[in-house]
């Protein structure tokens, strides 16, 4: 018998409260908790509603603020690990599953399909989805690039969506993941990421189901909306690059369904606003740091405040690129993160202009490809 959680920031409460009741409906849930990051508009909504859902549905459901758990930004991070912590400590349910809170089509299904892969007997199991070929430019470019440069022997660069917020844990898993002090610290959106690289570390089965009518939610304009949560992925990936990772991990993917039209002709951002964003925001200490990068990185950058320029960065540079990330990279230094995102963006309109331009099933080939030369990069560069 299961929980499910839904951690919450200013969403409309009338999704929220339709999801809530998706979950009651569900003959496997015992217990829905909403866990708010603070007692906004959502959560006075939500609180409202809930007596009379209790009632008529028979079953316990509460909202509550997110405690104060990690160290770093409080965000989604401690609102996930509140929640581990409650089905913990104060119920006793086998299974625990989160969702975002603002898709819109969640349903019925999404539940039986990790129950049924927890029947037989995995410890984790991860939700997945088709995505447009211009969408999850952090998954790509950023958390699947870093665990296949990092380790490439593990299964962390196979996971299909290595930062997606859907999944069910068994109280095994929940156990191993909450007394990991690593994943307690992110309270950030670096969570998923150290979810992700716990299970992984600790070798933990895990099974991919494949949710064919994609999850539709609250979608971004420019780049510049990802700015926050690009850096800090990054920087959860960084933080953890000294660490070791089991092998040899059981891990299994459903196979895809055809992809729908209308996702495969999706475009994932705002291409002629992400543009301008090199442009800006220049400073002298971040054309100085550009010194440690490659010649063709430090020149393409610092034309890019005339005019911008991408289309430098391909996938062998972006890995070097990325070597360097890794050993200079200080999360706390503005100019650091706004360096970051601007060659995260030359990758990504690179990555647009020459790949995803040719199509969605060629870029989708490209990307696991990509993946797997880093993987053979790592593995055979001594
Ligand atoms: N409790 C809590 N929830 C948060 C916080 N920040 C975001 N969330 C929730 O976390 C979920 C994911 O946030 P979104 O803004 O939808 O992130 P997203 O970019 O759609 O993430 P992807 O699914 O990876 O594309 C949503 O349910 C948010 O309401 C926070 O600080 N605390
Ligand atoms: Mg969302």
């Amino acid at each position: 018998m299961s929980l499910v959680v839904f951690p919450f920031k200013e969403e409309d409460p009338e999704v929220l409260l339709r999801n809530v009741k998706v979950a009651l409906d569900h003959p496997r849930v015992k217990e829905v908790l909403c866990v708010g990051a603070s007692e906004d508009h959502c959560f006075r909504a939500v609180s409202a509603a809930i007596p009379d859902l209790s009632r008529e549905y028979g079953k316990p459901v509460n909202v509550i603020v997110q405690e104060r758990i990690g160290e770093l930004r409080p965000g989604k991070g401690d609102g996930m690990n509140t929640a581990l912590k409650y089905f913990l400590e104060r119920t006793d349910h086998e299974r625990v599953h989160f969702y975002d809170a603002d898709i819109v089509s969640f349903s019925e299904e999404w539940i039986t399909k990790a129950e049924e892969a927890a029947d037989e007997g995995y410890q984790v199991v991860r939700h997945y989805f088709p995505r447009s070929s211009t969408d999850a430019m952090i998954t790509w470019f950023i958390t699947r690039t870093g665990f296949a440069l990092l380790w490439p022997k593990s299964v962390l660069p196979w996971i299909e969506q290595p930062i997606g917020g859907e999944l069910l844990l068994t109280r095994e898993a929940a156990g191993v993941l909450f007394s990991d002090h690593r994943v307690r610290r992110q309270s950030d959106w670096g969570i998923d990421t150290l979810y992700t690289f716990s299970m992984a570390a600790h070798g933990l089965s895990i099974a991919e189901i494949y949710i064919g009518v994609g999850k539709l939610h609250k979608l971004y304009g420019a780049l510049t909306d990802l700015k926050t949560m690009l850096i800090e992925c990054f920087a959860a990936v960084q933080s953890l690059k000294g660490e070791a990772v089991a092998e040899g991990t059981v891990h299994h993917v459903e196979y895809p369904g055809p992809v729908k039209q209308e996702v495969k002709e999706k475009i994932g951002y705002d291409i002629e606003g992400t543009l301008w964003l090199l442009r800006e925001n220049w400073t002298d200490r971040q054309a100085e740091l550009l010194g440690l990068f490659p010649g063709k990185v430090r020149e393409g950058l610092l034309a890019s405040r005339d005019y911008p320029r991408f289309a430098f960065m391909d996938d062998g540079l972006w890995a070097e690129v990325y070597g360097i990330l890794l050993e200079h990279f200080e999360p706390g230094d503005p100019d650091w993160r706004e360096l970051l995102f601007k060659l995260w963006i030359t990758r990504v309109l690179q990555y647009t202009t020459t790949v995803a331009l040719r199509g969605y099933d060629y870029a989708m080939y490209y990307l696991h490809r990509m993946v797997a030369d880093y993987v053979h990069r790592s593995l055979t560069s001594g």
